[in-house]
């Protein structure tokens, strides 16, 4: 049978890019971001290879989340694959300087939405025996860096949750497989920067940053392992990066 997955942050980047590795696959898919055109113009292109399916809600308004999945219609309530990926990063400081609003957005989207969405999905995949959780969580997750406190405590506590639910689910047959990319030229760093188009481009400066297409290889790579294999944890670096902070630029 076709497995269908359900993306957030189908509308950029990581999402987006294994949004297109799953249509390539025939996978159904549901699309999920605020960008309703954007959601709409995805789904077009590609239609052609996979249904889709698209929803629009704020991973943080957990009512949205909790109205936009039960509103599925029938023949797309079930769902294979949660493909954990929206969030950003907002802002970047030192901590007694640091803007309230974007922990605020940081704490509720990276580590509320992530659990709001996964509440609203898993219980489906435990009555039905089968299914499989995608967290992206970040290298940020593993090594905490100046000035990035409350990002990197979002992607911690990604972290951890792929090992809690892993600890959970998978008596029910739930696999669950934790990514952690580093630096990997999206809309991230011009959203960090709220529209800096020049301090965004200066992250990926001086080397070949990953593609979000690395990391969709990557995550088909896991959901398409056998049944008997989980792929747990992974971390991708770019080349040239050796740790969260340390590049090796030309
Ligand atoms: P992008 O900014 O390109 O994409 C972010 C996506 O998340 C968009 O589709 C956006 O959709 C969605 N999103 C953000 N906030 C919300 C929200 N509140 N509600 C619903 N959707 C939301 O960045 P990336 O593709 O790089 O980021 C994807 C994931 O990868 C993030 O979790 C990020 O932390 C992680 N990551 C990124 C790395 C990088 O270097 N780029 C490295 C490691 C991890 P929309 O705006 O339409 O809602
Ligand atoms: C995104 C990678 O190093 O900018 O999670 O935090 S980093």
């Amino acid at each position: 049978m076709t497995p269908t997955a359900l993306i957030t942050g189908a509308t950029s980047g990581i999402g987006l890019a294994i949004a297109t590795a799953f249509s390539k696959l025939n996978y159904r898919l549901i699309l999920c971001g605020r960008r309703q055109e954007r959601l709409d113009e995805l789904q077009q292109t590609l239609s052609p290879d996979s249904a889709c399916y698209t929803l629009n809600f704020d991973v943080r308004d957990r009512a949205a989340v909790e109205t936009a999945i039960a509103s599925l219609p029938a023949d797309w309530k079930t769902i294979d694959m949660l493909i954990n990926n929206a969030g950003n990063a907002h802002g970047m400081g030192p901590i007694h300087e640091g803007d309230v609003d974007d922990w605020d957005a940081m704490i509720d989207g990276n580590v509320k939405g992530l659990l709001y969405v996964t509440r609203a999905v898993s219980p489906g995949m435990v009555a039905n025996g089968r299914g499989h959780i995608v967290n992206i969580s970040s290298i940020a997750g593993k090594q905490t860096y100046a000035n990035g406190g409350v990002y990197c405590a979002s992607k911690a506590a990604v972290e951890a949750l792929s090992e809690g639910m892993r600890l959970d689910l998978t008596q029910y047959g739930i696999k669950v497989t934790n990514v952690a990319p580093g630096a990997v030229e999206t809309e991230f760093s011009l959203v960090r920067f709220k529209g800096d188009e020049t301090r965004a481009a200066k992250i990926y400066e001086g080397f070949s940053p990953l593609t979000a297409t690395d990391i969709a290889d990557a995550v088909v790579y896991a959901v398409t392992a056998p049944p008997h294999v989980t792929i747990a944890d992974m971390t991708i670096l770019a080349s040239a990066q050796s740790a969260a902070t340390t590049i090796h630029r030309k």
